[in-house]
């Protein structure tokens, strides 16, 4: 499965590693592709992932999901 979530609050790169840490440290994600020219992630996952998961992600890194 593929979810794409607008994210508010990165402006480096280093956000981008820290977004995508996050959320390929969840169960299920296979990968994560975070934009930060177009505050995006393109996740690909397994259908046990929820997208309330890939957002409490977020948020606990320190960022928002919109
Ligand atoms: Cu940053």
């Amino acid at each position: 499965m593929k979810t794409t979530l607008k994210i508010s609050g990165m402006s480096c790169e280093h956000c981008v590693k820290h977004v995508t840490g996050a959320l390929e440290g969840i169960n299920g994600v296979v990968s994560a592709k975070v934009s930060l020219e177009h505050n995006s992630a393109e996740v690909e996952h397994t259908d046990r992932v929820s997208p309330e998961a890939m957002k409490a992600a977020i948020v606990e890194a320190g960022y928002e999901v919109i």
